[in-house]
């Protein structure tokens, strides 16, 4: 999948900006023919949540409907034109002109229609509803009474166009994809290139990767619609998170002496690998710090906001992490195009947060997973900091898990065998995942939620239960969370839950277990930052407050404790 881009064949426009937008409590709008346009409309910022744009209905989650005139570029005339939402939490409906262009299930991912057929060159009308009322039968679930919303999962379930919708146009023939996998032999690095295109005849493909002072080149005549190159870099500059070096590679598809199409793409080149109970990045162990996270930020919601991607990286730098994961659902295109560019490494997780896996919606469930893990992959797939995928996060048990998360799995590989997979569990020994997945990364609250105020004990139960499940799997194990809600600016001695303190020596006896365990390959606090989920009688003010940085990216004083022991590993 490739995100649009600007050059001589390709061009795109930002459809972000001021929309019209209207709530629909009643369910009206498909019978009132709004599919047309609407009336009465009030503005909203795209891309952002609706939820806290306005005074009033921050809980109401849907129908809602969003509707923006533009006109086509006019020397797009002949091109191929297509539509892609980003993101857009959960179900949506998309017409262009008055007629049906699809329907898409699921947030945190990105969905592409060809309008080429529907586009007009002046004043076209696209109106899209989008519901994001929960329901059992979708992918992250619906949860108990217990919170409201009734969401099976802990953060807020923030509905709307959540990142940019794009116009672009590409030529009607010519390049698709490009999935590069790179390997190392000694200093040289192997790119092994696919590209895959569409309808040409007679044509040639240059193959250019350039960087560091050095260009390599390789030209092919196009045979097939899915063409293999490789590209040998002899002394190449390797990618990792202190040095993390990016090459240029540019494909170019010539036809009659004419370039008909080109893509610039970053790569960079590195291994990963599990061996023993080690995770190596070009053969060497790597040891995560960092983060859990969430996209999440006050009145855009979860929608993105570049500054607060900066300031996040820029946080996380001067904290000395150096991974995190995209708990609990894909991240943006441009949150991961920094973690190369700036040398992060990724746990990139599909927005299988809660699963059920019930009788009745387990199929269902099992649908939308494939689904997400494959438009995930081929999103995300050229990534170097991408370096593991996970696919779930605390999964309840159920008599079939094994078998559901079997079958994703071997997806997975099927896809993408260079990365090792996950799932993030709280089943402990009992989790049937960890038989086939190559790291096994835990979520764990002793001292919280179990043994609350009794940190020395918490610390007992975590570093027994990581020994039996080490010595059951013989795997590398990450603690993927562990954390305590600290309200900012409230003390106490001896330290009480709740109190910056506590949060502070939890932190530290936590990571001094995870550091006494050679199999232990990483510690992923939860949270960075504290985050708006629903109301319940566990979340006050409707917020997790196991941020070492409060929601607007303050920091509490476990945050300098992290500065200090995060420095002195990396
Ligand atoms: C977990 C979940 C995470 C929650 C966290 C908590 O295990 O994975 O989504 O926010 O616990 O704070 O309870």
């Amino acid at each position: 999948m490739l995100y649009p881009q600007r050059n001589k064949n390709r061009h795109f426009v930002d459809l972000s900006g001021f929309w019209d937008f209207r709530f629909d409590p009643d369910d009206k709008g498909v019978g009132e023919n709004w599919t047309k346009g609407f009336n009465n409309g009030c503005p909203i910022a795209v891309p952002a949540s609706w939820n806290d744009q306005f005074a009033d209905d921050r809980d109401f989650l849907g129908p809602a409907w969003y509707q923006l005139k533009f006109m086509m570029p006019r020397e797009w005339d002949k091109k191929k034109i297509m539509i892609r939402f980003g993101s857009v939490n959960y179900l949506s409906d998309v017409r262009l002109n008055g007629e049906v262009v699809g329907h898409h299930e699921g947030g945190h991912l990105p969905f592409e229609y060809e309008i080429s057929d529907k586009i007009v060159s002046e004043d076209n009308l696209l109106v899209v509803r989008v519901d994001g009322r929960l329901s059992d039968n979708h992918v992250p679930p619906r949860g108990r009474p217990m919170n409201n919303p009734q969401t099976n999962f802990d953060f807020y379930p923030f509905c709307g166009i959540h990142r940019p919708v794009l116009l672009y146009a590409i030529p009607n023939e010519g390049l698709r994809d490009i999935t590069v996998r790179p390997s190392i032999k000694d200093t040289t690095g192997i790119l092994d290139v696919t590209l895959e295109t569409v309808g040409l005849n007679d044509a040639y493909v240059n193959l250019s990767l350039k960087g560091f002072g050095s260009e390599i080149t390789n030209t092919s005549k196009i045979e097939l619609n899915i063409q293999k190159m490789t590209l040998e870099v002899k002394q190449a500059k390797f990618w990792n998170p202190e040095t993390p070096n990016l090459y240029d590679l540019i494909v170019e598809i010539v036809k009659a002496d004419t370039i008909i199409d080109s893509y610039s793409l970053k790569v960079g080149i590195r291994t990963i690998e599990v061996k023993g109970d080690k995770l190596l990045l070009n053969g060497k162990p790597i040891y995560l710090t960092g983060f859990g996270r969430h996209e999440d930020f006050p009145i855009t919601g979860r929608g993105y906001v570049p500054a607060v991607i900066i300031k996040d990286y820029s946080l996380m730098n001067w904290i000395g992490a150096n991974s995190f994961r995209t708990s609990h659902y894909p991240y943006s295109e441009q949150m991961m195009e920094l973690a190369d560019r700036l040398g992060f490494l990724v746990i990139d997780e599909i927005p299988a947060v809660g699963l059920t896996l019930r009788k009745d919606v387990i199929e269902r469930q099992q649908e939308l997973c494939d689904q997400f893990i494959e438009v995930l992959i081929k999103r995300d797939k050229n990534h170097p900091s991408v370096i593991m995928w996970s696919l779930a996060n605390e999964p309840h048990n159920s008599l079939k898990s094994g078998e559901f998360f079997r079958k994703l799995y071997d997806k997975t590989k099927d896809l993408d065998n260079t990365r090792p997979v996950t799932v993030v569990n709280m089943m402990g020994v009992k989790e049937k995942a960890f038989e086939f997945c190559e790291v096994l990364c835990i979520n764990r609250y002793y001292g919280w939620y179990l043994q609350p105020g009794n940190i020395d004990e918490a610390c007992e139960l975590l570093s027994k239960e990581m020994d039996n499940l080490y010595e059951k799997h013989r795997k590398p194990i990450i603690l993927s969370e562990f954390g305590a809600d600290t309200i900012p600016g409230w003390h106490s001695q001896p330290p009480e839950m709740f109190s910056e303190e506590y949060q502070t020596e939890f932190i530290k006896k936590y990571i001094d277990v995870c550091r006494s365990k050679p199999y232990v390959i990483g510690e992923h606090v939860w949270n960075m930052c504290d985050f708006k989920t629903s109301q319940g009688i566990t979340r006050m003010g409707s917020t997790n407050y196991k941020g070492v940085f409060t929601r607007d990216r303050r920091p509490k004083m476990a945050a300098h404790l992290l500065r200090k022991l995060w420095k002195e590993k990396n």
